[in-house]
């Protein structure tokens, strides 16, 4: 179901640098997404470069994740109901109403939090400390829950109107007894108090501002809790210094509204690289 952002939505997400859209997926959608995502977690082992595995723990994870994977990166290359999610219209539209008609891609990836994982490692960020420079700020995420997940099962926390403040420098703390460091945003302290930790419901959708500080949280239940994260930007919005190295980047998506097939995709992009690479 596409969903028309109004004009108080648009308004809220400038404000506040998020919006949470509720059941934008229908269950039966939402069946197939989890099937896919059991389906290449099931391929993941553990070692494969690029995957994020469970830092705790080396003991067997679920039936959907048996190797705890974590992090999952270009999911729309490994399966095809991924690259679909990628184009759906309920998520094309949304960024078509922020970012206007012609939208690219930039990142396509699955974030799973393990049966009780503690995540505080992951720690408070922002994402664009990772993409600057971009020629503006039209870049954000859909995260699209596949489970139930809120504050201690697996949700994400924001603090918000985070987001117009800058690019704030980025720590890795040293915490005794754990396996890995743990992530901050040096000057946290400020935000803390505003920070917020939403309850999701299967098929809901959270859009934030890739400036906006937020959080994976821990899942202390006995089942994986999956969200896939799609993140877009416009087509006027540069990387500068060609950094993303993800799959979808500057593969467009939307031309003047329109979602584009995979084929229609992939020859735009050589495309329009060939065009930039003439102009220099
Ligand atoms: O999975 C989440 O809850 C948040 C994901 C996240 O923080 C990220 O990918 O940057």
């Amino acid at each position: 179901m596409a969903i028309i952002l109004t004009e108080s939505q648009k308004g809220r997400f400038a404000t506040d640098g998020y919006l949470i859209l509720r059941g934008v997926f229908s269950g039966s959608e939402i069946a197939e997404l989890r099937d896919a995502a059991a389906e290449i977690l099931s391929r993941a082992t553990r070692g494969a470069p690029g995957v994020g595995f469970d830092p705790w723990t080396k003991q067997p994870g679920d039936e959907v994740n048996p190797n705890r994977v974590t992090y999952l990166n270009d999911i729309f290359l490994m399966h095809e109901r991924f690259d679909a999610h990628m184009r759906a219209r309920a998520l094309t539209q949304i960024f078509c109403d922020l970012y206007g008609p012609d939208i690219n891609g930039f990142q396509s990836a699955a974030v799973i939090k393990t049966p009780q994982l503690n995540n505080d490692f992951h720690g408070w960020h922002q994402d664009a400390p990772d993409y600057v420079p971009l020629s503006n700020f039209k870049n954000g995420c859909a995260i699209t829950y596949l489970h139930e997940m809120g504050p201690c099962t697996g949700g994400t926390s924001l603090v918000p109107r985070s987001h117009r403040d800058g690019v704030f420098e980025r720590g890795y703390e040293t915490v005794e007894g754990w396996p890995v460091k743990k992530r901050v945003i040096v000057g946290f302290e400020a935000y803390e108090a505003r920070a917020a930790a939403p309850e999701f419901n299967s098929g809901d959708v959270l859009v934030f501002d890739s400036w906006l500080m937020h959080r994976a949280n821990s899942n202390y239940t006995d089942e994986s809790k999956i969200g896939l994260i799609n993140v877009y930007q416009a087509k006027d919005c540069i990387d500068l210094k060609n950094r993303n190295a993800f799959g979808p980047a500057n593969l467009p998506i939307t031309r003047s509204g329109t979602v584009l097939s995979v084929e229609e995709s992939s020859r735009l992009r050589d495309e329009e690289t060939a065009e930039r690479n003439v102009r220099g």
